[in-house]
């Protein structure tokens, strides 16, 4: 039997860390479709994921990055961000927006192009100094177009000498995570195209070294909670980045293409240790909300991800492996698929009234007016950063 008030207890302490790019226009190459209040600033943007925060109680920091979210003083938007209830958390770094990285950034040919790059990195640990952030994200869109193009191996050379140089930069209580991601923008060759990829460089980088799972990453059909599982293990998971995918890197609501697969993967965590705040996994969205509202799409991943959560957790742990000892594979697997098949929402609804919030959140933010009062305030948004 499971423990209900444990449960609630682990639900209670849930952090998921909302992307500052979440809530600004965004699209995709074909159009962006602008929407009336979107932020003009990155303390915009930390208002807006302060409601998320404010309506469901376990969104309490917010990823930026550099430098669609420049700022003079980064100590003060840490401050703004802590008296708006929510904090910095992770920093992403962006090495490919710049005509210089045609051929890549810290794997490019040329070395005075990887040392633009690794400037940037480098100054972007700065910025974790000021904000207090934990974590440096790191995704390259490097690769190549075409055969021969480039010497593949001369590449993770390149690759391995930056991640090096940016490790040492890196504070006691820092971390880099090095995410991959299969193809795009690179169509040939990608320089970190798998989790085996990043994975062999952290490793050989040291314990501040962490893979970083996007969900909307992988080849069609890839086992993630396998990944997760074997990541845990190794104690070289350090973060998600949560979205949903039919297609490619999709970017849609986490949850929404396939909540069972959420659901494996949250089981994976929760039985590998990884949802004990000692593991110390980051558990980010990286989302654009193209065409539905931004801050309810956002609320509503927290809130599909929270499902998962309080399923995985529901899970019988001795039922489970007394029947995987006995080898009754139908037994073991009608335990999972029943934890699976609970409705969670009422006693997340509990949980909540139980954390001094509503019910429902979606809702409570329809009808606390900050929609109708950023609409009427903010006007000429920007774009969440792709293609600004
Ligand atoms: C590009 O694929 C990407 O979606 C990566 O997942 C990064 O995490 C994100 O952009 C922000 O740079
Ligand atoms: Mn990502
Ligand atoms: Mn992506």
């Amino acid at each position: 039997m499971t423990d209900i008030s444990a449960v609630k207890d682990a639900l209670r302490r849930q952090h998921i860390e909302t992307p500052s790019w979440a809530y600004g226009n965004s699209g995709t190459r074909f159009k962006v479709f602008p929407q009336p209040g979107v932020p003009r600033t990155p303390q915009e943007k930390i208002d807006d994921a302060a409601q998320v925060h404010r309506f469901t109680g376990v969104a309490p920091s917010v990823a930026l990055h550099i430098p669609w979210d420049t700022v003079d003083d980064y100590a003060a938007l840490a401050d703004y961000a802590e008296e708006r209830g929510v904090r910095v958390g992770a920093i992403n770094s962006n090495v490919f927006q710049d005509d210089d990285y045609k051929l890549g950034s810290v794997t490019n040919p040329d070395p005075a192009v990887r040392k633009k790059a690794l400037n940037h990195l480098l100054e972007c640990v700065d910025i974790m100094d000021a904000t207090g952030s934990r974590d440096l994200k790191l995704w390259f869109s490097d690769g190549t177009n075409y055969p021969g193009q480039d010497d593949i191996r001369e590449r993770q050379d390149r690759l391995f000498e930056a991640l090096q140089a940016v490790y040492e930069r890196l504070g006691d209580d820092q971390r880099m995570l090095l995410e991959y991601k299969l193809f795009e923008p690179a169509f040939y060759t990608t320089d970190v195209p798998d989790w085996g990829t990043s994975y062999a460089h952290c490793l050989k980088l040291g314990p501040k070294a962490q893979v970083v799972v996007d969900t909307g990453h992988h080849a069609p059909g890839t086992n993630i909670e396998f990944i997760v599982a074997f990541l845990l293990r190794e104690g070289k998971l350090g973060g998600f980045d949560f979205n949903s995918r039919f297609y490619a890197d999709d970017d849609l609501m986490v949850g929404a293409a396939d909540p069972f697969q959420l659901y494996r993967i949250m089981y994976e965590v929760v039985r590998g240790g990884g949802y004990e705040p000692a593991a110390g996994i980051a558990f980010m969205l990286d989302q654009c909300h193209n065409i539905e509202p931004k801050i309810q799409g956002q609320i509503r991943s927290v809130m599909n991800v929270q499902e998962a959560t309080a399923k995985a957790l529901l899970v019988d742990a001795d039922a489970l492996r007394e029947a995987q000892r006995s080898g009754d594979v139908l037994a073991a697997n009608a335990v999972f698929m029943d934890a699976f098949n609970t409705d969670v929402r009422p006693l997340l609804a509990e949980l909540r009234e139980e954390m001094g919030l509503h019910p429902d959140p979606v809702a409570a933010y329809k009808a606390s007016g900050y929609f109708e009062r950023i609409v009427a305030e903010r006007v000429g948004g920007t774009q969440a950063g792709w293609g600004a």
